[in-house]
């Protein structure tokens, strides 16, 4: 599935030893984890293989920054390369002349009609006058389903029947747009099942003869490999201005997005997510690379962990663990730090392949946990948390009783507390072992 890029791209990152800069073979480790990924994406191969070209680039030798592991580092240029190649959030142009005239046009199915009352709800939210203006006259229902749209949105709609000609159509419906004040005028188009010359020829004689400032590829996000080829066509044929990709809430990838995108260079200006008609959301490149990428918003978490854990602390912590002086004291701290990154669910729900877990889990509990071990540690004098093995029946009664627990919980405290102590001895020993939740956060040790 889609979430796993996250994953995957951990498990490399586990064997990966921490270094100052990447180097090749992390990268080609990483870039070959990236690669699939993408195309299980259904991302267009020839758009991987640039890609990726780009990411390597900028991964092979580039300084890994203190605080974040290199795993961390890959991450973070493969998102910020594939918000790139996403673009700018698209904005509808209206322009200034008033009706503005928007265009849908795409394969058959793949959401113009649907989209044309979205965008025209959407508008109308806006302040604006919407007109929608029905050219699809080789469907039969085609007419009646922009009709019923325009109905249930108490929005006009113009038409003319099936035996009227599009492109005539077309120019009676902006003139009825004039003449009845509207300041959008939508044209739905009809689509066909692939892109034959006659269906060409069609909307560019209405685009020639309305002119719209905006002519929108609609776009199903299932497209898969063949988003390329139907993108590079119907922009070919009436230069397209902008990008809608439907059906994002189904579960296709949208990796079809990044290949229009990259082919066309024109921006992606609305999503569909669904099938009522309030499910359109404008474009923002950094949401749908969390899509793609399945990342959650590991972006956010790794850019929290950088400027909330104290840099210092971390490196101080990371050196004791490894002299094997790792306290109690220094867990209480490590707690502390990780609890002001914010609510423990928000944290968890960041980390790829977590985000599911932290819909299952009750997250209440896992506060609340954090919340006891801390009361316990706080009870304990300072002498206990440099050395627990001093902590025997009557200290645990006082420390259950002043942190409101019980000596049962304080035993598991520690229980929990001395089999960290061994994992991190193996970890001295192994050199090797797995890298703990703190690791990744703090980057430091
Ligand atoms: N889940 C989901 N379904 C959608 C979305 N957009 C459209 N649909 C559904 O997809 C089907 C086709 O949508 P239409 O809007 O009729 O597509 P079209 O491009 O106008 O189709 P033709 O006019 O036949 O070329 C309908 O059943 C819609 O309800 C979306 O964003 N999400
Ligand atoms: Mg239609």
């Amino acid at each position: 599935m889609f979430e796993t890029l996250g994953g995957r791209l951990q498990t490399v990152f586990d064997g990966l030893q921490k270094r100052g800069k990447l180097t090749e073979e992390d990268v080609d480790k990483a870039m070959r984890e990236v690669r699939l990924a993408l195309l299980e994406a259904d991302v267009n191969f020839k758009v991987v293989k640039s890609f990726v070209k780009r990411v390597r680039e900028r991964a092979v030798g580039h300084e890994v920054m203190r605080s974040l592991t290199p795993g961390q580092q890959v991450v973070k240029i493969v998102n910020e390369e594939l918000v790139a190649t996403l673009g700018e959030p698209g904005r509808l142009n209206l322009g200034m002349q008033s009706p503005s005239v928007i265009m849908l046009v795409g394969l058959q199915g793949a959401g113009k009609t649907t989209m044309a009352g979205k965008l025209a709800l959407f508008l109308r939210k806006q302040g604006r006058r919407p007109l929608l203006v029905a050219c699809d006259v080789y469907r039969p229902a085609a007419i009646d389903q922009l009709q019923t749209l325009g109905k249930q949105l108490d929005i006009p709609v113009y038409s003319e029947g099936i035996d009227a000609n599009p492109v005539k159509i077309a120019k009676n419906g902006v003139k009825e747009g004039k003449n009845s004040d509207a300041t959008v005028v939508i044209i739905d188009t009809a689509g066909r099942l692939n892109i034959d010359e006659m269906m060409m020829d069609e909307i560019k004689a209405i685009k020639a003869e309305v002119e719209p400032i905006e002519t929108l590829l609609v776009a199903d996000a299932m497209t898969g490999q063949e988003a390329v080829r139907v993108a590079t066509d119907f922009n070919n044929a009436v230069d397209i201005t902008g990008l809608i990709m439907t059906k994002i809430d189904g579960d296709a990838r949208g990796g079809a997005a990044i290949s229009m995108r990259e082919v066309t260079s024109v921006p992606i200006k609305f999503l569909g997510t669904g099938e009522k008609l309030n499910a359109i959301e404008e474009f923002h490149p950094d949401r749908l690379t969390n899509r793609i990428l399945g990342m959650g918003d590991m972006m956010t978490l790794i850019e929290k962990a950088q400027t909330e854990m104290d840099q210092d602390e971390a490196q101080k912590a990371g050196e004791r663990m490894m002299e094997g002086k790792f306290d109690l004291e220094d867990f209480l701290k490590q707690m502390q730090q990780i609890k002001r990154m914010g609510p423990i669910g928000q944290l968890l729900e960041m980390i790829p392949g977590m985000n599911k877990m932290a819909g299952d889990v009750d997250l209440s509990g896992a506060e609340g946990e954090l919340k006891r071990i801390e009361a316990i540690i706080q009870s304990m004098t300072s002498k206990e948390r440099r050395a627990p093995k001093i902590i025997k029946a009557s200290r645990k009664k006082r420390i259950a009783a002043g942190s409101g627990t019980s000596v049962q919980e304080v035993n598991q405290l520690l229980k929990q507390f001395r089999e960290m102590q061994k994992m991190m001895k193996q970890l001295r020993g192994g050199g090797k072992g797995r890298k703990g939740l703190m690791n990744m956060l703090g980057g430091g040790f």
